[in-house]
């Protein structure tokens, strides 16, 4: 059932607008900073944030994925670790500082499956976290540096993320 539009179009650009402000100002420029996005939804994003920044500071962003299955079961049936799958990052992370993108972050277990891919390809100088709803429940020692919404939720709701790259429209809702 939907419950509540969280976010429209709008407030979607104006949260990926401002997280791309704070990279800039946390890293005091771009110089050494690349994107990663984390599956399905997250690319989408990364691939926003590294445009929006293009635009500010005039200068081009790296822009990698990396793809993680998650074997855990949605429904809280099963808990089984995120499977690292493969990735696509035609770029050196040694030495930079990556910003991990994914559209929600919950229990942190698919960011620390990202940690591990990463500490895989190389050994970037630091590793940032942004995220487009932090709906808390974490289970791991987690935080995002870039949050575009806190959303308080319960265990039973579900945080809908729609794109539109992926779903020809931008929204969020929160169902159950
Ligand atoms: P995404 O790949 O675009 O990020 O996890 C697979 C997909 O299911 C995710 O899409 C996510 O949007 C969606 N999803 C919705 N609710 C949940 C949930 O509670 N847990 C997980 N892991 N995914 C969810
Ligand atoms: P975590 O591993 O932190 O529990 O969950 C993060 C990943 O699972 C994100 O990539 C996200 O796509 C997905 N996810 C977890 N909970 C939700 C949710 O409520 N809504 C959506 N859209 N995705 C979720
Ligand atoms: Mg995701």
């Amino acid at each position: 059932i939907e419950k509540a539009q969280l976010m429209d179009e709008k407030a979607i650009g104006r949260a990926i607008t401002r997280i791309s402000h704070e990279i800039i100002e946390r890293n005091k420029g771009i110089e050494d900073v690349v994107l990663v996005g984390i599956k399905t939804r997250g690319v989408p994003i990364a691939h926003r944030i590294s445009k929006k920044i293009e635009q500010i500071e005039g200068k081009k962003v790296n822009t990698g994925e990396i793809d993680i299955t998650l074997y855990r079961d949605d429904l809280k049936e099963v808990d089984v670790d995120p499977v690292i799958n493969g990735s696509n990052i035609d770029f050196d992370i040694n030495d930079k500082k990556v910003i991990l993108v994914d559209d929600v972050l919950y229990t942190g277990r698919t960011v620390r499956g990202a940690l591990d891919a990463l500490m895989d390809i190389g050994r970037p100088k630091s590793i940032q976290l942004a995220v487009l709803v932090d709906r808390g429940h974490r289970e791991l020692p987690v935080r995002a540096d870039y949050v575009g919404k806190n959303v308080p939720t319960s265990n039973k709701e579900i945080i809908c993320v729609k794109l539109a790259e992926t779903d020809k429209e931008d929204c969020v809702t929160i169902n159950e």
